[in-house]
C-alpha cells in the first residue's frame, strides 16, 4: 500500500514503515536549499558518474560521495575507495549534512561516506541490499531532495514482500536494526514534482559507516 502524503512539510512524526523510520519533513524548505547548495559544491569538487555493474552496464542514477570513502563499482564488482575515480580525496562531508546524522543517530560517531545519488528522469535502482559495509549495527540515514521518488522495501529475503511509498524533498529515513539489511530500491522519480533543484531531478543522500 502507498502512503499519501500531505501538501505540505510534517514534522514531529514519525512513521514506521517494514522497519523503517521515515521522518516527513525533516528539513525545512530553506535548509534544503542550503543543502542543495553545498551538495552542488561537491558535485562540482567530484563529478557524478555512472558506475558500471558488474554485468558491465552503466547505472541509470549518476553517483559521488563525500567523505573518507566514496561508493565505487566496476566490472571487478562493488567496493568503497578512498579517491575519485579521476583522481583525488573525496570532499569533505557538508557540516549541514553532519548535523542530521548527529540529531537523529547521535555524536558517538560520524558516517564515513556520504554517497550522493543524482536521478533525472527515467533513472531508477533495482532492489538491492546495502551490504558493503564491516558493521551492520549502525544505521544507514537517508535524505531525500528535489522530485519525489516512489521507493519500495522489503525483507531480508529478495522474495520477501515489498512495501512502497513516496519519498518527498526534505524527508529522512533512518534504517537500523532489522531495516538496515532489507531489499530496497527506487522504482522512479515524478519529474518536475518539486522546483528545489534548478535542473530538476532528485538528489539523494545516503550516510554510512564504513569501517
Ligand atoms: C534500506 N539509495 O544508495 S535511499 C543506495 O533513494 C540506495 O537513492 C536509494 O538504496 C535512493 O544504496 C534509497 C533509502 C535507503 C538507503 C539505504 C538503505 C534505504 C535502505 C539501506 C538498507 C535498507
Ligand atoms: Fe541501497
Amino acid at each position: 500500500m502507498e502512503n499519501t502524503p500531505p501538501p505540505g512539510p510534517t514534522t514531529g512524526t514519525a512513521l514506521h514503515i517494514g522497519g523503517a523510520t521515515l521522518h516527513p519533513g525533516f528539513l525545512d524548505a530553506e535548509s534544503q536549499a542550503a543543502m542543495v547548495g553545498d551538495i552542488a559544491r561537491i558535485m562540482h569538487l567530484a563529478p557524478p558518474f555512472s558506475p558500471i555493474t558488474s554485468w558491465g552496464k552503466p547505472m541509470s542514477v549518476a553517483m559521488t560521495s563525500a567523505g573518507k570513502y566514496g561508493w565505487f563499482s566496476d566490472r571487478r564488482g562493488y567496493r568503497y575507495v578512498t579517491a575519485h575515480p579521476a583522481g583525488g580525496a573525496w570532499p569533505p562531508i557538508p557540516t549541514s549534512v553532519l548535523a542530521v546524522w548527529r540529531r537523529l543517530v547521535g555524536r558517538t560517531r560520524d558516517p564515513d561516506c556520504c554517497l550522493v545519488n543524482h536521478y533525472r528522469p527515467g533513472a531508477r535502482m533495482g532492489l538491492h541490499q546495502d551490504r558493503d559495509e564491516a558493521d551492520f549495527s549502525w544505521p544507514v540515514l537517508s535524505i531525500s531532495l528535489g522530485d519525489e521518488a516512489r521507493f519500495a522495501i522489503g525483507g531480508t529475503r529478495r522474495s520477501d514482500p515489498v512495501e512502497r511509498f513516496w519519498l518527498r524533498s526534505g524527508d529522512v529515513l533512518l534504517l537500523g536494526g532489522a531495516a538496515r539489511l532489507a531489499y530496497h530500491g527506487v522504482d522512479r522519480i515524478a519529474p518536475e514534482s518539486s522546483a528545489l533543484i534548478p535542473q530538476g531531478g532528485r538528489i539523494n543522500l545516503t550516510l554510512r559507516v564504513v569501517d
